[in-house]
């Protein structure tokens, strides 16, 4: 990549850690007018901005305040975003209901995941964040959803997954619908272990999974 787009990255990541939305938000524009894909600002500024937020948290050196003013300026800097990631052909490739579980607040990653899941042709309801079981029940009972996203972004929540797959069962609708799981402590072990039918481990792999189980026979 020529040295100019690469500093724009630089930029778009100094101002997410820095906790500037409005730095943020016009990164995100002169690097987009420069032509720079919306995939790359997010795999090479966004993510890596929130990862460095996560060990300065880790070392100490931010806090909860730093780490929700740093989500707030990604958000600004998302709102442009978004729409590019979900441009995609509406082929009604299915209906994927999609939140972060109970207890957790952490929408950014699930964000993503949504919008690359209607990029890629899917109808979301997207149930934003610390959903309870039976709002997931619903979506499948209600709305008729064919698949289930289930999103978590902290080790104690994760449990909450495991709730959300029961109270499907007990309500008789797991038959009916796939589940997938993902966040950064989710892994495939743990998706065998509670009856999930697919692991993601990122947004774009989210998608072709949900292609795959639309696929597969119910
Ligand atoms: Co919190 N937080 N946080 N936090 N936070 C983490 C997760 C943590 C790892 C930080 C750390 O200690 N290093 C740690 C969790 C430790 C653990 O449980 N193992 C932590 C903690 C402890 C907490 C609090 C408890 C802090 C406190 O209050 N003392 C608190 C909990 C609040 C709650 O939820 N009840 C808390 C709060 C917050 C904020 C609100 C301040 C803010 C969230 C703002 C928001 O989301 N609106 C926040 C943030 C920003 C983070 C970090 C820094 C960044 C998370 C993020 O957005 N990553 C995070 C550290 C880190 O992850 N490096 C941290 C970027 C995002 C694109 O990645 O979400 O992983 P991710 O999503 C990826 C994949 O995981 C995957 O695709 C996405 C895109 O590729 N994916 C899926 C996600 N969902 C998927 C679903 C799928 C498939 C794939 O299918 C359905």
């Amino acid at each position: 990549m020529p040295d100019a787009p690469r500093s724009m990255l630089g930029e778009l990541r100094q101002a997410v850690l820095d906790g500037n939305a409005k730095e943020a938000a016009a990164a995100t524009e002169r690097a987009l007018a420069a032509g720079v894909p919306a995939g790359t600002l997010v795999d090479e500024a966004l993510i890596p901005a929130m990862d460095e937020a996560g060990r300065l948290f880790e070392s100490g050196e931010f806090f909860v305040p730093e780490l929700l003013v740093a989500a707030r300026a990604l958000k600004a800097s998302q709102a442009f975003l978004t729409p590019l990631l979900a441009g995609g052909p509406a082929m009604a490739r299915g209906r994927i209901a999609i939140g972060t579980v109970k207890g957790d607040m952490h929408d950014i990653g699930k964000n993503l995941v949504v919008a690359l899941l209607q990029g890629g042709g899917f109808e979301v309801i997207d149930l934003g964040a610390d959903v309870p079981p039976e709002r997931f029940v619903a979506a499948v009972a209600d709305d008729r959803a064919d698949i289930v996203g289930l999103s978590a972004l902290l080790t104690t929540t994760m449990l909450q997954m495991t709730t959300t797959v029961r109270a499907l069962e007990a309500a008789g609708v797991r038959g009916s619908v796939k589940v997938i799981v993902g966040g950064a402590p989710v892994t495939q072990r743990f998706a065998d272990e509670i009856g999930a039918d697919g692991y993601a481990d990122n947004a774009a792999a989210a998608v072709v999974l949900a292609r795959r189980l639309m696929d597969a026979p119910a």
